[in-house]
């Protein structure tokens, strides 16, 4: 039997990292379509990401990117969120939207694009120190389209050096997570295309470097379960970008296309202790929200991961590890599935309830008049959105 306030004690803890970018504009190469109300800087979404906090209790935090997030000072930054019960959490670098940048950053041929490019990261590490970030989180556009356009492993060198200058810039509390990412915007190769490549230079660099598991990031089929059980037997997952998808990375809300998918990796997680915060995993969306209101759907995300953990910390781990050690595999399959098909929304509720929140936050957020508020308020100036 799974202990059921153990379950709870541990769902009480969870911290699911929203990001800022999920609150802006935002679209897909085709289109992007405004939002009445979007933020137009970087103090109106954490205002968004305190408005999802509140209704949910479980998203003290927020994902910040650079430069989308740039501000004049990061310590008002982080007085900011702190005064609305938010942390800043991850700083996002970006080396794909500069012209300079059109056929790599860190693994441009030209020494001084790698400079460039190397010296924004090295900056971002700069604003951790101000808003007390603990990660860095890299993500790589770099890559070739064409064969033999560029050589594969003089790419990985200058990878490599890069990633190690920026290593030894972080302090002792401070890491960098190493996101993958199969293929996009490069279509022939992609100098960080899977968590393979991610973990050796991770490996290489030392202990404060990690993967990040982005779910929009794989080949369909691919058994991200598995890469998640591996990283952390190895404690190298450093980091989770959740989002669904049903083609490439296609960003939407987190659980909406394989809620079974979300529920087998946070099984693992489950059962590799990587809820214990000692483990350091950042349980992180990563999102865009182009057609369906931007708040609700950030919320909506929230109550999915929730969902899914609440699942997989209902695995009776007992009588999965007696079944698998027997080699019934139809008991095995069963436990797990138990556990998959409880609905966990009641457990849930009461939680919030515990917490003073309302049961229901998508319906609670739509109650409070808030999304009125701000499309009256948030007049004039640009929308923030993405590139600004
Ligand atoms: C890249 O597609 C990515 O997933 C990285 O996490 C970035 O930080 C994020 O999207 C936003 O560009
Ligand atoms: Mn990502």
């Amino acid at each position: 039997m799974t202990d059921l306030s153990a379950v709870k004690a541990v769902l009480r803890t969870q911290v699911i990292e929203t990001p800022s970018w999920g609150y802006g504009n935002s679209g897909t190469r085709f289109k992007v379509f405004a939002q009445p109300g979007v933020p137009r800087d970087a103090f109106e979404k954490l205002d968004d990401a305190a408005a999802v906090h509140a209704f949910t209790g479980v998203a003290p935090r927020v994902s910040v990117h650079i430069p989308w997030d740039a501000v004049d000072d990061y310590a008002a930054l982080r007085r900011y969120a702190e005064d609305r019960g938010l942390e800043l959490g991850a700083v996002n670098s970006n080396t794909f939207q500069d012209d300079d940048y059109r056929i790599g950053s860190v693994c441009h041929p030209d020494r001084a694009v790698r400079r460039k490019a190397l010296a924004h990261l090295l900056a971002c590490v700069d604003i951790m120190d101000a808003t007390g970030s603990r990660d860095l989180k890299l993500w790589f556009a770099d890559g070739t389209n064409y064969p033999g356009q560029d050589d594969i492993t003089a790419r990985q060198d200058r990878l490599g050096e890069a990633l190690a200058e920026v290593y030894a810039r972080l302090g002792d509390d401070q890491r960098m997570v190493l996101e993958y990412k199969l293929f996009e915007p490069a279509f022939y190769t992609t100098d960080v295309p899977d968590w393979g490549t991610s973990y050796a230079h991770c490996l290489r660099l030392g202990p404060k470097a990690r993967v990040v598991v982005d779910t929009g990031h794989h080949a369909p089929g691919t058994n991200i379960e598995f890469i998640v059980a591996f990283l952390l037997r190895e404690d190298r997952l450093g980091a989770f970008d959740f989002n669904s998808r049903f083609y490439a990375d296609d960003d939407l809300m987190a659980g909406s296309a394989d809620p079974f998918q979300l529920f087998r990796i946070l099984h693992e997680v489950a059962k590799n202790d990587g809820f214990r915060p000692d483990r350091q995993v950042a349980f992180m969306l990563d999102q865009c929200h182009n057609i369906e209101a931007k708040i609700p759907a950030v919320i909506r995300s929230v109550m999915n991961v929730q969902e899914a953990t609440a699942k997989a910390l209902l695995v009776d781990l007992d009588a999965l590890r007696a079944a698998q050690l027997e080699g019934d595999v139809l008991a095995a399959n069963a436990v797990l599935m138990d556990a998959y098909h409880t609905d966990v929304r009641p457990l849930l509720r009461e939680l919030r309830e515990e917490r003073g929140l309302a049961p229901d936050p998508v319906a609670a957020y739509r109650r409070s008049g808030r999304q009125e508020r701000i499309t009256a308020e948030r007049v004039g100036g640009l929308q923030a959105g993405w590139g600004a």
